[in-house]
């Protein structure tokens, strides 16, 4: 069985919007997803019938919270083939995940004179707390080329890897261009210099059947916001045995065994790095996202979402002032592109009078920007919910900023 387009789209009511008077197409999913109802529906279950705070309760709402927030751990940790739900931290997204890694295992294990290995293709979540960490501990920053395709120089990696590497932090998917980079390779080159690599997958996670253990990730990391789940929730995954010999990221409640004015002594895993009262119904919103992704079933999902790219690729190549930013052979739902000399904000808002929702800009990723010698793209990113038709509506109004603009 495919996937049902109109089906799914029915799944999530704020499709059904009207902006300026026209359907909304929402094309901004790499910003954020929008969410089906059963994840709207969970988290208002969770505030009508079990609000209570976790892991510390001895009364009924207590457990029960404790025992939904567990529950989503646990979906978490199968939906990326996770040993054990141990290694799941909840955090408040991406971007928590990567300043949390930077923070505990930097900080401790890196230090004066030692690198730290990015690409070319990082969102500014990826880069900054690296760069922040250098600062601290007088590390330096190496960063991985790419072709004008916008894909990896895997031979140029392997010359810059070298006894001083001690981390390597790489996104799955970029969120600017597409690109999907050939993790299993760059994750098997790094460990034969046993250099631990730290994954983004916030662009990979809602596209992409993402097995943490088959791909020897030492750390991977997402937010929900971005796979049809609440904002203000994400998720690391940490294998055991550097989560242990972690310090922790925050102090505070839950995240200790016992307290004295002496010493503390921290909690157990996953806990040792969730101090204070964490985002209960953003866990539980995240686990009933990964449900309903399940119910579609990823494989369909990648194969759909292909097919909608390759439609969307072959209407741009029938526009001669449509320019395509990133060409790489494997990529996920994602385009950059510039429409003749247009600004890229000014075709986003015009786009937006036709109900059409796009970015546009620098994406976060201002060096890769810079590689590519532009200031800002339009992107179209899509998710599960978008159709054919979408894309149409989408040329249509890219044809009128055309003949408005140009
Ligand atoms: N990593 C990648 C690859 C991303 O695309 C983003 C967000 C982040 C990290 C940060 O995620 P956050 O949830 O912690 O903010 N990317 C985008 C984008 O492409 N447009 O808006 C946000």
């Amino acid at each position: 069985m495919v996937l049902d387009p109109e089906k799914i789209k029915k799944d999530f009511p704020i499709l059904n919007r009207k902006i300026h008077g026209k359907p909304l197409v929402y094309l901004d999913n790499a910003a954020t997803t929008q969410k089906p109802l059963a994840v709207i529906e969970a988290i208002h279950h969770y505030y009508l019938n079990e609000n209570s705070n976790i892991h510390r309760g001895v009364h009924t709402l207590s457990e029960q919270a404790t025992l939904a927030y567990e529950g989503a751990r646990e979906k978490i940790r199968a939906f990326i083939g996770a040993k054990e739900t141990s290694e799941i931290i909840f955090v408040r997204g991406a971007t928590e995940g990567i300043n949390l890694i930077a923070q505990t295992y930097g900080r401790k294990f890196i230090g004066s004179g030692d690198e730290i290995v990015i690409s070319t293709l990082e969102h500014h979540s990826n880069i900054v707390p690296w760069q922040i960490l250098c600062e601290q501990v007088g590390a330096k920053l190496r960063v991985i080329p790419i072709n004008d395709k916008g894909e990896l120089l895997i031979e140029d990696l392997k010359k810059i890897i070298n006894a001083k590497t001690k981390l390597m932090g790489i996104t799955h998917v970029s969120n600017a261009l597409g690109t999907i980079v050939p993790l299993k390779e760059i994750i098997k080159i790094a460990h034969e210099q046993n250099i631990p690599v730290v994954v983004d997958g916030a662009q990979a996670i809602p596209h992409l059947k993402v097995n943490v253990q088959e791909l020897d990730a030492d750390f991977y990391l997402f937010s929900g916001h971005k796979v049809y789940g609440p904002t203000g929730i994400g998720v690391v995954y940490g294998k055991k045995n550097f989560l242990e010999i972690m310090p922790p990221y925050q102090g505070g409640g839950d995240m200790i065994s016992s307290v004295t004015f002496e010493k503390t002594e921290y909690n157990i895993l996953p806990f040792k790095f969730e101090a204070g009262t964490p985002h209960i119904a953003g866990a539980i919103g995240l686990g009933v996202a990964l449900d309903y992704l399940k119910t579609l079933d990823l494989e369909k999902v990648a194969l759909y979402e292909n097919e909608l790219l390759s439609y969307a690729l072959e209407k741009s190549s029938e526009m001669a002032d449509l320019q395509i930013i990133g060409q790489s052979v494997d990529r996920a739902g994602v385009i950059s592109f510039n429409l003749a000399q247009l600004h890229a904000h000014d075709v986003g808002t015009v786009l937006d009078r036709h109900g059409i929702a796009i970015r546009a800009g620098h994406h976060c990723a201002m060096p890769l920007m810079k590689r590519l010698g532009l200031e800002a793209t339009c992107r179209v990113s899509f998710a599960v919910y978008n159709t054919k038709e979408d894309v149409d509506s989408l040329f249509k109004a890219l044809q009128k900023t055309l003949e408005v603009l140009g």
